[in-house]
């Protein structure tokens, strides 16, 4: 057996999880990390931030489904990784997260760069270790790997002090390997099963909630058909776009606080909801004495804690999504709600949102118009990483996205600049998608030095900034609940196409609509990164909107006089 020193053995592991990037900014007590990579065949991407490098294995991991890994060293570089552990925690994203520290003989004395970084993260991660001695490297890195990315997917942390790096170890890697963990749960009940098959065959009105949980568990091929199978109409989550067409017929669009109008009108006039891998957060449900009162729950997830958790359910499996319904398929009735879908397209009247002739049209660069343009200029297939705000509400209802994994953005957490390094540690884990950023002029500026690492790295993003000149979501709540009392949103920025020229980046201005098909076309044709800045109107609103604490259907809707003949403003 040969003995390693601890940052040999790390490597040893990351290669043989199949790492192949890894994400990172150095500093003291990781120093002897980086210094053993050098021998191994891993990319290390520099990022300008630490945590623009927990964004980018997150991106990294949302695009393929694959663990993403950053690096960082103690200290404030741990601390900065606190926002993009949160945001995975959130959004169950497999990523792990390797933090230099402080030699073990110092710990607890404030030493020079000590944090007590797996006391910070504790309630952000899935799990975490402090490794001290060399030989405790392997173990955890085997079992941080096996515990990202098993079960419920999630952050893992990973903070190894700088003598078990520098010091040696035997290094076993069978003998390193996870011992199984827990207690295996016990099988979804076969009294479950009958008890969902009953309800599904007996629903007349019922839908389908489509969460995330589809996509982490490649569950897309089982889902659509069980769908077409039992006919049953399919309003996803923020995070569940992309596992099913949103072209397909059964499919409605967006539930929630900016969801279709109709989409949440058939939630509260369901007799079933069937939700799938998905946790009814408080964005999705509004106030939940309110939620779909006449429904019959079912509620598939992975995480048994989610179980009645938020909305109390009738019928609860446990298990993994694409099981559960590989199981359910072919024992459930072949469905006909063809009266239901009848209702549903009543509802959905001529004021549908993502019917772009609802929107004004009076010449003016509307941002939903970019991002439709944006849409069939990339055929739909392009990958989109949105960052957190009213663009990324618009993208959602204007991008309509028939590929799985082809919308990135942070849900839970609803972390601002995540967008600009999440798309980098896509477009790095899938070369040949073609990538697009969409981001708030708030959100690109809190990320924006990783132009850089853009630049360094020879990446091709294409970045459209959504400028209207406020940190536009707050500004709106502002419009609509403190009237019109716009504190601390007007945003100064800088001349966004300058910036991204002194990067060596081209950058182009669009302030008219028609400018938007050239500029598009131009950034797509390039084969490396342009930043196009629309100066989209200033006082746009995201319509619909539950207000916070309304129920579902209590939608503001858009105050023209095709909207307002919607039957539930
Ligand atoms: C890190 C962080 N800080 C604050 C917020 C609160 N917040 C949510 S949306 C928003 C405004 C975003 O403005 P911008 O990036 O310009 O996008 P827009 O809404 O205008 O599309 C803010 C401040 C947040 N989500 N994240």
């Amino acid at each position: 057996m040969s003995k390693l020193t601890g940052a040999q053995i790390l490597w040893e592991c990351l290669v043989r999880e199949g790492v192949t990037d890894i994400f990172g900014y150095p500093g003291g007590a990781i120093l002897p990390a980086y210094d053993a990579m050098l021998a191994y065949p891993i990319r290390h991407i520099l990022t300008r931030h630490e945590q623009g490098a927990t964004h980018m294995a997150d991106g990294y991991a949302r695009a393929t489904g694959k663990v993403g890994v950053a690096i960082a060293t103690s200290g404030p570089g741990a601390t900065n990784m606190v926002t993009g552990l949160a945001t995975a925690m959130m959004d169950s994203s497999p990523i792990v997260c390797i933090t230099g520290q402080v030699g073990s003989r110092l710990i607890g004395s404030d030493a020079f760069q000590e944090t007590d970084i797996t006391g910070v993260t504790l309630p952000v991660t899935k799990h975490n270790y402090l490794v001290t001695k060399a030989s405790d490297v392997a173990p955890a890195v085997r079992e941080a790997f096996y515990l990202a990315k098993n079960g419920r997917p999630g952050p893992v942390l990973i903070d190894i002090t700088k003598d078990a790096q520098q010091s040696q170890a035997t290094f076993d890697y069978d003998a390193a390997a996870p011992r199984p963990h827990g207690r295996p749960g016990p099988p979804p009940q076969e009294t479950h099963f009958r008890e969902a098959l009953a309800l599904i065959n007996a629903a007349e009105r019922p839908v389908i909630l489509a969460g995330h949980g589809i996509l982490l568990g490649n569950a897309m091929g089982e889902f659509k058909a069980f769908v077409e199978r039992t006919q049953i109409p399919v309003a996803m989550t923020l995070l569940g776009i992309g596992c099913f067409p949103a072209s397909h017929a059964l499919n409605l669009g967006m539930m929630g606080m900016h969801g279709e109008s109709w989409v949440n009108t058939a939630i509260q006039e369901a007799d079933l909801l069937i939700a799938l891998g998905m946790r009814f957060d408080d964005r999705v449900t509004g106030t939940i004495a309110s939620y779909a009162p006449n429904a019959k729950k079912i509620h598939v997830e992975i995480d048994p804690a989610e179980i009645n958790k938020n909305v109390p359910v009738d019928v609860g499996i446990v298990g993994d999504v694409r099981d559960v319904l590989a199981r359910l398929t072919p024992a459930v009735a072949v469905g006909d709600r063809a009266a239901w879908l009848r209702k549903i397209d009543e509802l959905k009247g001529s004021t549908a949102v993502r019917d772009i002739k609802n929107l004004p049209d009076e010449g003016h660069l509307y941002a939903a118009h970019v991002i439709n343009d944006l849409w069939r200029a990339t055929n739909g297939k392009a990958l989109v990483v949105t960052d957190v705000g009213q663009h990324q509400m618009w993208e959602a209802q204007y991008y309509h996205h028939d590929v799985p994994r082809t919308l990135v953005t942070s849900g839970g957490l609803g972390t601002m600049g995540f967008a600009l390094p999440a798309a980098i540690g896509a477009k790095i884990a899938r070369p040949n998608a073609e990538v697009w950023v969409v981001v708030g002029d708030g959100g690109f500026q809190m990320t924006m030095c990783e132009l850089a690492t853009i630049v360094q790295e020879g990446i091709d993003v294409n970045i459209a900034i959504i400028n209207n000149g406020y940190l536009g979501m707050v500004r709106q709540w502002q419009e609509f609940f403190y009237e019109r009392r716009y504190a601390a949103t007007p945003l100064l920025s800088p001349d966004f196409v300058k910036v991204a020229e002194a990067y060596g980046i081209r950058g182009i201005n669009v302030r008219k609509r028609e400018e938007v098909g050239p500029a598009v076309q131009a950034a797509r044709k390039a084969r490396e990164t342009v930043l196009i800045d629309f100066a989209v109107e200033q006082e746009d609103t995201v319509y619909p909107m539950v207000p916070a604490g309304a129920a579902l259907h209590q939608m503001i809707r858009r105050p023209n006089p095709i909207a307002e003949t919607g039957a539930d403003v």
